[in-house]
């Protein structure tokens, strides 16, 4: 497991931020923000030298006490200290963090001279003009305190992973359902779509007795929800703890077909499918498919798309990208499921940067019912992850005979993440490539050369025969790090040529190959394989992203190799 400089440096500026909200000893609090200052600025690989067993206290300003704190971090990922207090520490009080004008010191004094303990206090104080009474605190910081939590956030434009939306869009999701008086409690919008990030959640409810505002005041009111912007009997919109937007809706049964197909999305599908009304007289909004002033459809999705002359269409494809025509056409794909795949391609183990043993991989992926699996470490070139070298990998390739002859019901195939060289030429000779099963080629260095460069590097890369599949090809990491510039429709033709295998890697943050891809490429007939690049056992999990890409590009159990049993996937990912 690598820990990085960062982490160890942010746990310690928390932990003396939370030593400062409690009023701690005042120098304690320095000496960890001093070290999370030296940590974040040392050159040295942290983790690295707590493994080596080299001593921490050479840093400057890091004693024998912090040292063993570092060690803690590296070894074990917490600092036990930290996580007792962040439980300690009322949330609501932490959460005051999050406002631009105040550090822990003043929340300390806040909490200390007027009793301050969460948002709702602070807006209270604020109003009887008690913070500018505070030593240090003055009219002007008054106000601008005031101004920054009055503040919707909404404007941010920050997006959340799918899998960071997830966890909330289950929690508001139980919280209505489990109410009496409400019926069906759905998640719209761009969530339903499952689109890689959302940016905000749509809910729609149904009420089934009782009154809409109750179900109103209860969701303003559930315990996530730290900002209200707009509140209505029907409508409201708020914040929640993590930064999410929600919007909620209470549709009347009768319409609530005509509303999840209207706040579903997306904007262009609904437009589109607007015009088809439009053309047979229909008037089409979220009530509703109207013909004069009588209601047609509106009950169910399926009734609308109906009414216009449309089959259903899944939320992954409504992205008026072919949709409407196929379906008026009825050649509607007939999308993958999680079901359908029996292996995992792409995935890493202790050997290099995993955290799960070989044998526990295999075992939990003979639980999740698998038929086969690959394990692929990284090769040399990627020495921070360890990467193997020639011999390593030799001797890597018996241990993975051993663990075959070992577990029963599972096949391990022996793999490799090759590094695709800044040249196009692979990390590891030929010689050793020709003895495994699966061979993946991956970028990972130098993603910044110009497009011409960087497509001629991959598809030379593909020109190795012995590479069978293209991994994460774009390179994109979500909210973080752009594709690289290549011509990807290029690249995809060529692995047509090539008989190559694309990758898309299900890594929330990856879901790369980009769905309009896997549309192109499944068009040419270029196979995908859908592998979750799993680095410890519960990365298995991660297929449902991948698998949620594939359907939003129209990928069908067809065009996806690890659909295969075993004996038919290896035919199509050999060269
Ligand atoms: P997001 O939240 O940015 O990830 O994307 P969406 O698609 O969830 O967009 P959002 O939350 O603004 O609106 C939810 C759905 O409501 C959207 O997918 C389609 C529908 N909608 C919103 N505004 C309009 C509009 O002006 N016209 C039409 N036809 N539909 C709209
Ligand atoms: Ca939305
Ligand atoms: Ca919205
Ligand atoms: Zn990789």
């Amino acid at each position: 497991m690598t820990v990085h400089n960062n982490e160890i440096s942010e746990k310690f500026s928390r932990f003396a931020d939370l030593i400062e909200i409690q009023g701690g000893n005042p120098f304690r609090a320095r000496a960890y923000r001093e070290a999370s200052r030296v940590i974040g600025d040392t050159s040295e690989q942290v983790d690295q030298m707590v493994k080596e067993g080299r001593n921490l206290t050479e840093l400057k300003g890091i004693g024998g006490d912090l040292a063993g704190k570092i060690k803690e971090i590296v070894e074990t990922g917490h600092l036990q200290l930290l996580d007792e207090m962040e439980n300690e520490i009322p949330a609501s009080l932490l959460e005051l963090m999050n406002i631009p004008d105040l550090g822990p010191k003043r929340i300390a004094m806040m909490h200390r001279e007027l009793g301050i303990d969460s948002m709702e206090d602070l807006k209270k104080a604020l109003e009887d003009g008690k913070i500018s009474s505070l030593k240090g605190f003055g009219k002007k910081t008054e106000q601008k305190i005031f101004t920054s939590i009055s503040r919707p956030k909404k404007e941010t434009g920050k997006r959340f992973l799918y899998v960071d939306a997830a966890p909330s869009a289950l929690a508001c999701k139980q919280y209505l359902e489990k109410r009496a008086d409400t019926n069906k409690v759905d998640i719209a919008g761009s969530f339903r779509r499952g689109k890689e990030t959302v940016g905000d959640l749509d809910i729609l409810v149904t009420c089934r007795n009782g009154s809409e505002k109750d179900i109103m005041d209860a969701f303003v009111s559930f315990d996530e929800v730290v900002h209200v912007y707009e509140k209505g009997d029907t409508k409201s919109s708020v914040l929640l703890r993590n930064e999410l937007q929600v919007d909620i809706r209470i549709v009347s049964d009768d319409s609530y077909g005509a509303a999840m197909h209207y706040f579903t999305g997306s904007k262009a599908h609904n437009i589109a499918v607007r015009k088809l009304a439009v053309r047979k007289k229909y008037k089409i909004n979220e009530y509703g498919v109207f013909e004069g002033s009588r209601q047609i459809a509106g009950k169910t999705e399926k009734e609308v798309y109906e009414a216009v002359g449309l089959s259903y269409i899944e939320p992954e494809l409504r992205e008026n990208l072919g949709e409407i025509e196929a379906s008026r056409e009825k050649r509607l794909p007939r999308l993958i499921e999680e079901k359908d795949i029996r292996g995992d391609l792409h995935m890493h183990t202790t050997r290099t940067d995993g955290r799960n043993t070989l044998h526990e991989m295999a075992v939990a992926a003979k639980e999740l019912g698998y038929e086969y699996i690959a394990v692929t470490e990284h090769s040399q070139k990627v020495a921070m992850a360890g990467g193997l070298n020639e011999k390593d990998l030799r001797e890597y390739l018996t241990y993975i005979d051993a663990a075959n002859d070992e577990i029963d019901g599972i096949t391990i195939l022996k793999g490799i993440e090759v590094d695709i060289l800044q040249d196009g030429t692979l990390d590891l000779p030929d010689s050793v490539l020709r003895e495994l099963d699966i061979v993946i080629g991956s970028v990972h260095y130098h993603q910044r050369f110009p497009a011409r460069q960087q497509t001629d590097r991959i598809i030379r890369a593909m020109d190795n025969p012995y590479l069978q599949i293209l991994g994460h090809p774009t390179g994109r990491l979500l909210n973080k790090r752009d594709a690289m510039e290549i011509d990807l429709e290029k690249i995809i033709r060529a692995a047509k040529e090539k008989n190559v295998v694309i990758e898309l890697n299900s890594q929330p943050d990856r879901l790369d190959l980009p769905h309009n891809y896997c549309k192109f490429a499944a068009d040419l007939g270029v196979k995908i394989v859908i592998s979750t690049d799993a680095h410890s056992k519960e990365g298995f999990r991660f297929m449902k992203n991948g698998i949620r890409e594939a359907r939003r590009g129209w990928l069908e159990k067809e065009d996806v190799v690890n659909t295969r049993s075993l004996g038919s996937m290896r035919e199509l990912v050999k060269r």
